[in-house]
């Protein structure tokens, strides 16, 4: 028990000493969030995609929460061990440094300084638990040999304090507990104190705050009030709110970039390689973009979708500047990170208004949607089109390079596909027999959605009312009146077509490799 909370001990020692380091070597190289990006990196599609269905944007806090478990778990085996075998205590908490270690070198940019978090954590771990586990050896009564065979006659006269002292030992129990429970305080002293500080040095907050973004050179008029059905509460609303757009990143740790040295370099297959910071990127004339943005990863009728209006600068502009060379085919653009995401460069100079955006709804944008600047190209879903914290446009091709997510075996171009969902009634709603008004959003960017129907109980599919077209680019709203719904439990569908005359498909398949298909349904009961 002692050596198990010895282990603890000296574990929360290590994980502690690593923040301080970390404030000279960088955020990212704390032992443990490296080890979770590291985990982010090597795991599967399945697994990423299970944790992206089964936690939703919380999957950080749960990967973090199982690396803690493991690390906890793997601190009272080394605590006990130590207690016996001091070197293998010891070496655990060696490993420990090793993998930590390992992980921060293995992470986009590092240099070697970036072990130095887990190095000191490793050593100040394996301090410490052989110097508590040396502590409880001497407090803990030997075996009979040297215990004189009267002892437990003597025990009685001493009954406020049974075992605390020990004639053989050097230390009290009381020691020990004291010297535990001092390297906790200290370890969460040091660790607080670090994390203080590295949120301190690579604030970036007021960094965003400061900037001013200069308004579009042709402002979009505001969206037509009748995109959005004024008839069916509870529906989303037509632009998210930005506290409400989706999330979804590899990133365990959010970078943060100062946009006072950020830069952005366009290079590869082009005539003349550009190099903008960021006052060069707000001097050129912004755009603004209404979009809907969606993940692949996206279940169907699930909420990894957005709307938001966008301002940035025309990628298709700059890259026209740059001149790129015939033969280029795809767009690969690199995140501070090193997310690394390809676009079929067809897309991006087809005419589409693809950006390279600063903003969204109206302010700088979010440092969790990709500060100080992201790429946003309409009809493509985000993990093909729309890097974060973009620092480098490689023109290329799709022969010469495969990007992250098309390493693990995801389609290579990335197209939207038609899709459409049901929002209310809710799953599982009950509802009183009558006319029920049924409302949802359905949407094919860049192409545009042309219809959405409905049918109930596998009936004949019925047309569905769809609110003002605010362009192909967006999602479109609907809603159908469900007349004289009957008691029972019913099953509802809907499916849309696109502008391009496309019905889509009942063929229900999960997102990998290039979105998922099939019909949104939902069960309800009329009561
Ligand atoms: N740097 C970086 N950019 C990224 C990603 C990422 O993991 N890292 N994920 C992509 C994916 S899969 C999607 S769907 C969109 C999501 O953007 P959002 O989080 O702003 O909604 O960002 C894209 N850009
Ligand atoms: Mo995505």
């Amino acid at each position: 028990m002692a050596g198990a909370l010895a282990g603890l001990a000296a574990a929360a020692a290590a994980v502690g000493v690593g923040e301080p380091v970390a404030v000279v070597t960088g955020p990212y190289s704390a032992p443990v969030d490296a080890v979770g990006s590291a985990a982010i990196d090597l795991s599967p599609a399945w697994l990423k995609e299970y944790a992206i269905r089964t936690f939703g944007t919380d999957d950080k806090p749960v990967l973090l929460a199982g690396i803690y478990l493991t690390m906890a778990l793997l601190a009272v085996l080394a605590g006990l061990l130590a207690v016996r075998q001091p070197a293998a205590g010891a070496a655990v908490f060696a490993v420990f440094g090793g993998v930590g270690g390992w992980a921060a070198l293995s992470r986009p940019g590092a240099t070697g300084s970036a072990v130095a978090p887990a190095v000191a954590a490793g050593t100040v771990g394996a301090a410490a638990v052989l110097l508590l586990a040396r502590l409880l050896r001497s407090a803990t009564p030997s075996p009979p040999a040297v215990q004189p065979a009267e002892a437990p006659a003597e025990a009685p006269a001493d009954p406020a304090r049974p075992g605390e002292e020990h004639p053989t030992g050097t230390t009290s129990r009381r020691t020990v507990l004291a010297a535990t429970g001092g390297t906790l305080a200290l370890a969460a002293l040091v660790g607080s104190g670090g994390r203080l500080l590295s949120d301190r040095r690579y604030d970036i907050d007021a960094a965003r705050a400061a900037v001013r973004i200069p308004p579009p050179a042709t402002p979009l008029p505001p969206l037509p009030a009748a995109a959005h059905p004024a008839d069916a509460p509870g529906l989303s609303p037509f632009t998210t709110p930005t506290a409400d757009f989706y999330r979804v990143d590899t990133a365990l740790t959010l970078p943060r970039i100062d946009p006072r040295h950020w830069s952005l370099r366009i290079h590869g297959m082009v005539d003349h390689p550009l190099v903008l910071d960021f006052d060069d990127l707000l001097r050129l004339p912004l755009e603004e973009l209404d979009h809907t943005l969606s993940c692949v990863s996206n279940e169907v009728g699930g909420p990894y979708v957005g709307t938001t209006r966008w301002l940035g600068a025309s990628l298709p502009a700059l890259l026209r500047r740059a001149g790129v060379r015939p033969g280029a085919d795809q767009l690969v653009g690199r995140s501070q990170d090193g997310m690394t995401i390809g676009t079929p460069l067809e897309a991006v100079l087809d005419g589409r208004r693809a950006l390279l955006a600063v903003a969204m709804n109206g302010e700088a944008m979010p440092v969790a949607h990709g500060f100080p600047c992201r790429s946003v190209v309409p009809g493509l879903y985000g993990y093909a089109s729309a890097t974060k914290w973009l620092v480098d446009l490689d023109v290329t091709t799709f022969a010469a390079y495969d990007p992250y997510w098309v390493r693990r075996g995801w389609d290579r171009c990335g197209e939207v596909r038609t899709a459409s969902r049901i929002e209310i009634p809710a799953p599982f709603a009950r509802i009183p027999a009558g006319d029920v008004t049924l409302a949802g959003t359905a949407w094919a960017t860049h192409r545009g959605i042309a219809a959405v129907e409905v049918r109930v109980d596998g009936g004949p599919w019925q047309v569905a009312r769809l609110a003002a077209d605010a362009g192909p680019d967006l999602w479109r709203q609907w809603t159908h009146t469900w007349a004289g719904a009957p008691p029972g439990t019913h099953r509802i569908e809907v499916r849309a077509t696109d502008a391009t005359g496309a019905v889509q498909g009942e063929q229900r398949a999960g997102p990998f490799p290039a979105g998922a298909t099939g019909w949104h349904s939902t069960v309800v009961t009329v009561t």
